[in-house]
């Protein structure tokens, strides 16, 4: 309960007497149900869990006891909105980011009370991570880097992308992982210029580089890494890539810590590319959070003034991509500390592996 009581401390700063909160993320961190198709209403009082038929029992097994658990009859919005206006709130908070246009005015028509839509108040719980956390997200960043072990012996001429990602998926799941955390990627040869190439029927050649993103899932929260290898002797322009990839992301690796600024920490990972002029060819942002989401905030960008939080954890992925040519990506875990924050991942990178092939 200890995470709706600092929501609750919040509400009540914003004076803010009710908040629904309908992302799922946000409803499993807050109370820890796993299911789907629930909501919360948080109020200074009482916390209602809201459901259907299916998951009134799995509920029951999972959920504190303080909470009201009801079950839905027409909607889970329509059922809140009855709760709202029973207890006769004057304003509630509802997760701006989370409900959609259509649904956001449904609410307000339902509910005979203010509204006011809220942005980011339990994400920024999330930000921070507990030991417990940290001990799911550890397992999940294990089982990544025991599948880039694996896939090594696999990856070889002939075999196509999909092949290698059903691979590592199977992998992953086999040794503990929930679901993989995201589609998994492996983008080889010319195909590893698209930063985010999803796994192709496209078999893998003599001289490619292969870009594998991947992550596994542990208690709900993920790992993300990526790791670019070649098989065969690859273009020396995507050699070079590499180790000046390499070079921008130790150097963030090295540098992160809480009270950085993001924009203060993506300057350092972009100089390398600065300094050898190919800034413009690193196409998306430098970083992001992980936890019960792949992609959560903060952002690592040129833009923001955050601050990172000590543990918080975050990916450092820097990448180059030449069109028509390859692309290169390296991307770790690491957990911010005041002093010398933690790299989570281990999987092997200082030197880029050329895997042999067999004619
Ligand atoms: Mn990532």
């Amino acid at each position: 309960m200890r995470r709706i009581e600092n929501l609750l401390s919040t509400m009540e700063e914003e004076s803010l007497p009710a908040l629904y909160i309908s992302n799922p993320k946000n409803v499993r961190y807050l109370c820890g149900f796993t299911g789907e198709d629930s909501a919360l209403l948080v109020t200074q009082k009482e916390v209602f869990f809201l459901t259907d038929g299916r998951y009134v029992e799995q509920a029951a097994g999972e959920l504190p006891d303080l909470l009201q658990r009801v079950c839905w009859r027409q909607s889970l919005m329509d059922e809140a909105a009855e709760i709202i206006n029973k207890l006769g709130l004057p304003l509630v908070g509802f997760e701006g980011a989370h409900l959609s246009y259509s649904d956001g005015e449904q609410f307000k028509s339902l509910v005979k009370a203010d509204t006011r839509a809220v942005m980011g108040w339990v994400e920024k719980f999330r930000e921070v991570k507990d030991e417990e956390e940290l001990r799911s997200t550890l397992e999940a960043v294990r089982i990544a880097d025991k599948t880039f072990m694996h896939i090594l012996n696999y990856i070889r001429p002939g075999v196509s992308e999909i092949d290698v990602a059903t691979e590592m998926e199977y992998f992953m799941k086999r040794n503990g992982s929930e679901k993989t955390a995201f589609p998994t990627i492996v983008a080889s040869g010319i195909r590893s210029s698209y930063p985010h190439g999803e796994a192709s029927p496209k078999q893998i050649e003599r001289g490619d580089m292969v870009i594998l993103d991947f992550g596994a899932t542990c208690e709900g929260y993920v790992s993300d890494i990526t790791r670019t290898v070649a098989v065969g002797q690859p273009d020396s322009r995507l050699d070079d890539s590499y180790y000046l990839v390499l070079e921008a992301q130790k150097a963030g690796l090295g540098a992160i810590r809480s009270g950085m600024k993001s924009k203060e920490l993506d300057s350092i990972i972009r100089a390398p590319f600065i300094r050898e002029r190919m800034n413009t060819h690193f196409t998306h942002g430098a970083g992001h959070s992980i936890g019960l989401d792949i992609h959560e905030a903060p952002y690592i960008s040129y833009r923001s003034e955050h601050e990172f939080a000590e543990y918080a954890i975050m990916t450092i992925e820097p990448g180059l991509y030449l069109q028509g040519v390859g692309g290169v990506r390296i991307e770790d875990d690491v957990l911010v500390q005041r002093e010398d924050s933690r790299t989570l991942s281990k999987s092997p990178k200082s030197d880029l592996i050329v895997l042999p092939f067999y004619n």
